[in-house]
């Protein structure tokens, strides 16, 4: 064979938040050589992007941490219960120095390009800077929800002022001081938003296609004696979460809401309201597989919304109507109050549809809005998004983009691996149940598996591993029939796809559960990696 003069690595990474960095460790740890593509020009993913006024955490902190190091996580202290994006970013920033990872992280680059080459067997992988690498494994560690979606809207380009996403906010601080603001959406990012733009904002329209829940998140600082107390607790803490349906050491109800009197269901809300957080979910078991029981829960977040807004006919806009957490849940500060606010606005866009933007501000079909700052909170192309956006072409030319033609109706064995991709593993991929949790912890079970997957195949002496097609098959079946018997299917959301113009719907995201998911996979590596092929290193002279 005649000599690569390309640079080779072992493993190619994409991306360095919080599953790149982890994955650089590890695979270092092992004695591989590993370089990380980051398009920022820092650490930290979706957390360096994301500088959105109240940007924030919904796991709490005490949760949202690494567990692989114990050292690590009695030497950070977080300040309040949610923690917010700048202490988020600190964090990672944190961990590249006291794992010394910035070394091999190739930051301001963004890979274009990673083609399996057929007769090397290893991975070509060309970045926008015009350089090409081989790699023989390549790891996307892209998150889930990073491509940002800025819905094509008729004369945006025209928009005299400034207009910002929330997941690519300017590194300058914006000043809304004496501005006309617009924010289009209301998920998690216009809901954290739209109370700190109001307060600073001249003016605030709030343009909302669907009302949703919220509930408080009632954050605050921690206590000493409490961080202390948790991290007294690490292994238990740990061990719990690693077990748990969402990643967090929280205790889920037996009890269905529907076998409860009507005052015992309301004080459970009442309780859960008041403690704040994402517990209301996991107040009785059925509320994501029963309509009935789910009302009874919508029907309470409705009551509470009609209780603090007081203009009426904005109050009825504010009222949703899908069951309660098909969507994802939101957890606010003072979001609902900021409506009994002078300088606020609520458009319902699906009443009074968007119709283009002008130089001005934003046209309805009722009327002009004038701006000088639009902000999109109009979200991702979740899951699948952020691989899409890479040129990924596997084994004979199969394009990914062809295999997952499907939009968020893909197939995967695990989330982790693709039939036809030799190789190439994701880090939170669609059908792992790693966006409806506990980030960190999924995240650490992935990389974990990846690792010692990676170092079987060296150890067996084998070249490559690949998943099967039947096995593949299997698992997105899997996949959607634990789906289908819940309420998730019912809602439009970016759990489906729905919220992306043409994609088709699905739903790409295991819904059985943290703990079972962990087990899933350990069984499988443990049966020799079940519903995956292993190609041996050819002997020499044959190729
Ligand atoms: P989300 O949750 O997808 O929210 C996007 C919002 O933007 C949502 O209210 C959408 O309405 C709205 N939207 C999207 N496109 C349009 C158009 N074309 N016109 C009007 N309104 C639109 O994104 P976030 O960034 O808030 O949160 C994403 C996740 O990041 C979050 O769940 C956390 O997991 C972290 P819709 O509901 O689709 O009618």
């Amino acid at each position: 064979t005649k000599p690569n003069p390309l640079p080779a690595f072992d493993a190619v990474i994409v991306g360095a938040g919080f599953s790149g960095l982890y994955m650089l460790h590890k695979l270092r740890e092992a004695g591989l050589s590993a370089c990380v593509y980051e398009a920022g020009d820092g650490v930290g993913g979706v957390w360096y992007w994301n500088r959105y006024p109240g940007a924030r955490c919904d796991s709490e902190s005490v949760y949202y941490n690494y567990t692989f190091s114990e050292e690590l996580y009695q030497e950070w202290t977080w300040s309040s219960r949610y923690p917010g994006q700048p202490e988020i970013l600190r964090y990672l920033n944190f961990v590249a120095d006291k794992f010394d990872l910035r070394r091999d992280i190739q930051f301001r680059t963004r890979v274009t390009s990673a083609h399996y080459d057929d007769d090397e067997r290893k991975w070509r992988i060309q970045t926008n800077d015009g350089a090409t690498v081989m790699a023989t494994y390549f790891i996307s560690a892209v998150g889930c929800l990073s491509a940002t979606n800025v819905p094509k809207m008729k004369g945006l380009e025209t928009f005299e002022g400034q207009w910002f996403h929330t997941g690519n906010w300017p590194h300058e601080k914006v000043d809304f001081h004496g501005k006309r603001v617009g924010v289009i959406g209301t998920g998690s990012s216009g809901i954290q938003s739209i109370p700190v733009i109001a307060e600073e904002a001249l003016h605030l329209t709030v343009f909302q296609r669907t009302a949703q829940y919220s509930s408080p998140a009632q954050n605050h600082e921690l206590e000493e004696a409490y961080v202390q107390h948790a991290k007294n607790r690490f292994h238990e803490m740990k061990q719990s979460m690693r077990e748990s349906t969402a990643g967090f050491p929280y205790k889920r109800s037996r009890v269905s809401a529907l076998e409860v009197s009507e005052e015992k269901r309301q004080q459970v809300y009442e309780s859960a309201w008041a403690q704040g957080g994402l517990i209301l979910t996991s107040t009785f078991n059925d509320l994501l597989v029963n309509e009935e029981a789910n009302e009874t829960l919508s029907a309470f977040i409705r009551s509470k919304i009609r209780a603090v807004v007081h203009d009426e006919k904005t109050a009825e806009m504010l009222m949703p109507n899908y069951f309660f957490a098909t969507k994802r849940p939101i957890l606010d500060t003072r979001y609902f109050e900021t409506y009994n606010r002078e300088n606020v606005t609520l458009v319902n866009v699906k009443a009074d549809p968007i119709v283009e933007i002008t130089p001005k501000g934003v046209r309805t079909e009722k009327g002009e809005y004038e701006l000088d700052i639009l902000v999109f909170a109009t979200g991702y192309d979740a899951m699948t998004g952020p691989l899409m956006k890479m040129d990924i072409v596997g084994k004979n030319g199969e394009k990914l983009k062809d295999k997952w033609a499907e939009g968020a109706n893909v197939k995967t064995y695990l989330g982790i691996a693709n039939a036809g991709f030799p190789n190439m593993f994701m880090i939170t991929g669609p059908e792992s149940p790693s966006v409806l949790s506990n980030m960190p912890v999924s995240i650490e079970q992935h990389v974990e598996w990846i690792a010692d997957c990676i170092q079987y195949i060296r150890e067996q002496g084998y070249e490559s591993i690949e998943a099967v097609k039947e096995a593949e098959e299997a698992w997105s079946k899997h996949c959607w029939e634990v789906a289908s018997a819940t309420l998730f299917t019912k809602a439009e959301s970016w759990y489906t796809g729905a919220n992306i113009k043409d994609k088709p719907v699905g739903f790409p995201i295991y819904l059985g559960g943290v703990g079972n998911y962990r087990q899933i996979c350990t069984g499988i590596a443990e049966r020799g990696y079940e519903g995956f092929t292993f190609q041996r290193v050819p002997e020499s002279g044959q190729v």
